[in-house]
């Protein structure tokens, strides 16, 4: 059912494209109408075009949000045009029939992304035109209607084939893209509104992404997958430059992910910092005074599971680092800058991607993650508690030392950002030990032990680094035991949320055997 288009209302903000396309609708006899801002720069392209507010009878009016909320435009589009009653009521009241609906809405996303106040994002909320775009897309039958103009050829491209006519094929096609962006454009409005709230609530603006890429494979070779960036302003592995290399996989994008936000937890002004990750968890993270020593220092942590492993640094990757870097096979770096002989180094090695974030993500930044359950999904707000925040009460009769005190900051820093139950050694601000993932703490405190056991002989060092080393764990310790396996390993010192009704036979296993415990009130559960 092809169906001639005679009249055209538009109303875009982004003028791209507009005048070209406005042109050759003209040519097909086309009626042109727009708003004002549309209307006059039609006009000055010599265009013969009316305004809106002739249509309607009413002047745009109170700064512009009242435009073409008005039967003469509704009914236009909605109409059905082989429908009696719809045919009486348009004579009847003057209601002339708009066969082609050309907008694209106020910037919202845009406005909110160059960090906008309040009050001028709430201004580009968008009224009229999603209201005209669902009214379009609902009367496709009859009507076009265009929300990108990336679309404006397909249009011009039918017309010329079908004598100005466009084909119901078409139409739906436009009409599906139509809903998707006003739905997208709401999960962006109520995603913004949410953070702005003094009690965030979890909203669906996860869920409002756009595509970045499809992916050969998901997790698994049978898996299909593919990444969006959502709209939060954050930097991160969906605004990453890839600098070179094959595209990343899912697991990739994952794993950087866990990368990046682990060592944005060190503020580059304090520190160089290092993180070496697989399957999401930390296989070594390091602090140090320049990031080729943090990465060495996270190296030594577990030579062994590094290899193939992504790593996330805090500062401007600098040559000497990405030097030692490549000299081991690793996957991904991800860094907020690099420097042009950085650069240079890493494109020796064809595959290794580089990733330039051009910033680090916030950790305290609020916001949500999401995960999907069978018929659902689970929002929750952002882990954004960072150690540097928190009040490490001392709950023993040894206090820890400035050295231990600044060591278990490190651990417990490093613990948020193991996958639970997740038991974290430390010394020198350095990973030496890591348990992630046990179903217990127990199994958790003696696997980072053993980690630590082989690190010591492959570096053919005299004693494993978990003698002497501080101990973090992500959330309390219900009984003494996994305490008593790190103690047992060396530790001297140990920093855990506390809160269990059994606290006090904990801590009193820690005062048996002169350990200072501190606790922070905060859990960081990461399943
Ligand atoms: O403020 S609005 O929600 N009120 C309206 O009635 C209305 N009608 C169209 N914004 C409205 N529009 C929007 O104006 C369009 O979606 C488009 O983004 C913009 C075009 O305005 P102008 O032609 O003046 O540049």
């Amino acid at each position: 059912q092809p169906r001639r288009i005679l009249r055209a209302l538009l109303s875009v903000s982004d003028k791209s494209g507009l005048v070209d396309f406005a042109r050759a609708l003209a040519g097909h006899g086309v009626e042109l109408v727009s708003t004002g801002g549309t209307r006059k720069a039609l006009a000055e392209a010599g265009l013969a075009v009316r305004d809106v507010s002739e249509l309607t009878g009413f002047p745009e009016m109170m700064d512009g949000r009242i435009k073409t909320m008005h039967p003469r435009v509704h009914g236009g589009l909605l109409a059905i045009r082989d429908n009696a009653e719809h045919v009486g009521a348009m004579s009847a009241h003057g209601i002339a029939p708009i066969d082609l609906l050309v907008v694209n809405l106020y910037p919202f996303e845009a406005t909110v992304a160059k960090g906008a106040g309040f009050e001028e994002c709430i201004e580009n909320i968008d009224i009229g035109g999603p209201a005209m775009v669902r009214a379009a897309a609902k009367n496709h039958a009859d009507v076009t209607v265009v929300v990108d103009a990336q679309d404006y050829a397909v249009v011009l491209g039918e017309m010329d084939q079908h004598g100005g006519a466009t084909t119901l094929a078409l139409r739906k096609r436009l009409a599906a893209k139509a809903y998707g962006r006003t739905a997208a454009y709401d999960a962006a409005i109520s995603g913004w509104f949410a953070e702005t709230l003094d009690e965030p609530t979890p909203d669906w603006r996860a869920l409002g992404g756009k595509l970045i890429q499809t992916m050969r494979y998901g997790e698994n070779p049978h898996q299909v997958a593919a990444f969006y960036r959502s709209p939060e302003v954050r930097f991160g592995v969906a605004t990453a430059r890839q600098v070179q290399g094959k595209q990343l996989s899912y697991n990739n994008i994952n794993d950087t992910d866990a990368a990046y936000e682990c060592v944005a937890e060190f503020d580059p002004r304090r520190t160089a910092a290092c993180a070496i990750i697989k399957h999401a968890n930390p296989c070594g993270v390091a602090e140090a005074e320049t990031l080729v020593e943090a990465y060495r220092k996270a190296l030594m942590c577990d030579q062994d599971s590094a290899f193939g492993g992504i790593v996330a640094v805090n500062r401007t990757l600098d040559a000497e680092a990405a030097r030692m870097i490549t000299g081991i096979f690793t996957e991904v770096i991800i860094a907020p800058d690099a420097t042009d002989e950085a650069i240079e180094i890493v494109r020796a090695k064809k595959n290794l991607r580089l990733m330039l974030a051009g910033g680090l993500p916030d950790p305290r930044a609020r916001g949500f993650t999401m995960r999907t359950v069978a018929g659902g999904f689970l929002m929750q707000s952002r882990d954004n508690a960072v150690a540097d925040d928190l009040d490490f009460k001392v709950v023993t009769k040894r206090a820890p030392t400035e050295a231990e005190l600044a060591d278990l900051r490190f651990a417990f820093r490093v613990a948020k950002h193991v996958k639970s139950n997740a038991v974290v050694y430390a010394r020198d601000r350095a990973t030496v030990g890591v348990g992630a993932g046990q179903m217990s703490r127990v199994d958790s405190a003696a696997i980072a032990v053993r980690k630590a056991e082989a690190a010591a002989r492959f570096f053919e060092l005299p004693e494993p680094l978990t003698k002497g080393s501080v101990v973090a764990s992500d959330a309390f310790y219900p009984f003494p035991d996994a305490l008593l396996v790190s103690i047992r390993a060396g530790a001297t010192a140990v920093v855990q949320p506390g809160g269990s009704i059994r606290d006090e036979e904990v801590i009193k296993a820690a005062d048996d055997h002169d350990v200072a415990m501190v606790l922070t009130g905060v859990r960081h559960f990461r399943h």
